[in-house]
């Protein structure tokens, strides 16, 4: 039964993202609760959580709500730390990597799978996204683009390709980097996966480029972990309501805008999904920023951002 000390993820099946986390779980064989969320704004059980962050996946352990995935990794790497993601060697390189794929080739992916499916993308969850990154959600010019995006998709999948033929040392090669998977793998991993959801014959005609990208996702692809828990919304807050927050000592380090312990502050997205969380801060660092929140259905909660990707100002 799931508990206080219990891995939540906020989360639906078709969510790239989420899949990032789900790969990182089955790749550490953790054990974890699945709560489903809508793929579009109402999330009247989420926003009791994480104070209007809306994006998907969020994750939870009792009264702490880890908002991105870059969150989501760093946290399951500090709290779960065996087996290690983060290869030795390595730290810092699937951050870089994680913004690639986040970044531009996720755009790429958005681009070739709306275009595809057109007229089947309901007007509801197009004025969902519209409203969420303030620009046309235009399926048909996504759709007039497509051909080119594939060009630039198959360019990107090409990287990884060359990057698996140069190897790494003696039997090197099975993987994006190092001799073991990692998280560069699980960054990697999420535009083949996004793609192959609606277009696994386009992936196919791209793997004939790109072969030991092919035999590499097919790796990826047996590592199994554990099957989740089904849990509610309803039970996750339960959850959130009676724990609480894991104990830190407030601190801020070398703010740069002189925040300091305590002080009242809003956090969002710099790039879609603007919303602002509001709360005090309990921890500020230069790579994270944890926020203290009273809630009436949650009670007292700890939302933990990532720096790289959110704008934090102060609330007067
Ligand atoms: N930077 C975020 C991006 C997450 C993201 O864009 N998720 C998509 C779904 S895969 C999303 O939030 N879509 C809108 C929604 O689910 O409400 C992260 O790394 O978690």
């Amino acid at each position: 039964m799931a508990g206080p000390q219990s891995i939540i993820l906020h989360h639906y099946d078709r969510s790239p993202f989420s899949e990032k986390v789900r790969l990182a779980l089955r790749m550490k064989n953790l054990g974890w609760a699945s709560v489903e969320i809508p793929s579009m704004m109402p999330k009247p059980l989420l926003m009791p959580l994480t104070g209007g962050y809306r994006k998907t996946p969020v994750m939870q352990i009792g009264a702490d709500i880890f908002c991105d995935t870059a969150m989501i990794l760093r946290a399951l790497e500090e709290r779960f730390p065996m087996p290690q993601l983060d290869l030795p060697g390595h730290e810092g390189l699937s951050s870089m990597v994680g913004a690639w794929v986040d970044g531009k080739w996720f755009q790429t992916s958005v681009g070739i799978i709306f275009g595809a499916l057109g007229d089947q993308v309901p007007e509801d969850f197009k004025k969902d996204r519209e409203k969420m990154s303030g620009r046309p959600f235009d399926t048909a010019a996504m759709a007039a683009a497509a051909p080119m995006l594939r060009d630039q998709w198959r360019a990107q999948l090409m990287w990884v390709e060359e990057r698996l033929a140069g190897g790494q040392g003696a039997g090197g090669g099975q993987w994006v980097i190092g001799m073991k998977p990692g998280l560069v793998d699980v960054h990697v991993h999420m535009n083949l996966w996004f793609v192959e959801q609606t277009l696994p014959d386009f992936l196919e005609e791209c793997f004939k480029s790109a072969p030991r990208t092919k035999d590499w996702y097919v790796r990826m692809k047996e590592i199994e972990g554990q099957a989740p828990e089904t849990i509610t919304g309803e039970d996750a807050l339960d959850i959130a309501l009676n724990a609480a927050p894991r104990l830190k000592a407030a601190k801020t380090d070398g703010e740069l805008q002189e925040f300091v312990p305590g002080e009242k502050v809003a956090v969002a997205p710099d790039d879609y999904g603007r919303d602002w969380v509001e709360g005090e801060i309990v921890i500020a660092s230069a790579e994270q920023i944890i926020l203290h929140r009273h809630d009436d259905q949650a009670e007292t909660i700890h939302v933990h951002f990532p720096r790289t990707g959110f704008m934090v100002r102060r609330v007067e």
